[in-house]
């Protein structure tokens, strides 16, 4: 599939409210920052593909040298479409990431994951120098779980006694993720089921909590993270 189909697909199941050309606006600033000899961590979701697009505009016009780490087999694909040279984090460490988010509050934290890929979103910006959010003015909260509920990555072996693990520490609502377009849960790249998890109230302690239960791979809250956030109105 080329990677204009897989865009127009994420931004079909993904967006609630979909806003390309803001996207692309924030895409073509976030491209623009890019250096010769730059190590990128790319996330996922439509506004990272868009940056991609964008770099790769840059890479074939300016002979610009840079390396992404992909932080999922699907951007990675679209990485070897658009012709963007790769590495890996056994190797790199990236000198900034670009990434979406679903939601962020006023002190930037973060809740991420409609796309499955939090576990790997979380371990490049943690890896990394730097972090740029890319978002459209839709994105941003009052609160934390305002439209979005926390996905959670679940081992398959654990999944009951996750659930009663994350009813006892206050999920109010707790669904496993479908599949797109088929019967059965959604499985991760690594093998894992998703539950989408509603809290009451979210503070600065429920990340850990979350990470502390056993058979939880990681959720997709981001609290007190080093980002910076980049928001096209
Ligand atoms: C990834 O893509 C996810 O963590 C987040 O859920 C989503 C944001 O997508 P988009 O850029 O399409 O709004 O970053």
């Amino acid at each position: 599939m080329k990677w204009e189909n897989q865009l127009i697909n994420h931004l079909q199941w993904s967006d609630t409210i979909i806003n390309r050309e803001n996207k692309e606006r924030v895409a073509r600033e976030m491209a623009a920052m890019a250096k010769d000899g730059d190590i990128i961590g790319a996330g996922s979701g439509s506004t990272v593909y868009l940056t991609l697009f964008e770099l790769s505009k840059r890479i074939h016009k300016e002979k610009l040298h840079l390396e992404v780490i992909p932080a999922s087999q699907e951007i990675s694909i679209t990485c070897v479409q658009l012709g963007i040279p790769q590495t890996t984090l056994w190797e790199k460490r990236p000198d900034w990431t670009f990434d979406g988010a679903d939601e962020v509050d006023s002190d930037h934290n973060l809740i991420k994951g409609r796309g499955g890929a939090m576990f790997k979103e979380k371990l490049l910006i943690k890896s990394s120098v730097k972090t740029f959010i890319l978002i459209d003015s839709s994105k941003l909260v009052n609160s934390l779980g305002s439209h979005f509920p926390i996905p959670v990555e679940v081992f398959p072996a654990a999944l009951s006694y996750v659930e009663h693990e994350l009813q006892k520490i206050g999920a109010s609502e707790i669904a496993l993720r479908p599949a797109h377009g088929k019967d059965g849960a959604i499985l991760t790249e690594s093998g894992n089921f998703i539950l989408d998890t509603h809290f009451n109230y979210i503070d600065a302690s429920l990340e850990q909590q979350l990470k502390s239960i056993t058979g939880v791979i990681e959720s997709g809250l981001f609290i007190g993270y080093d980002v910076n956030v980049i928001v096209s109105p």
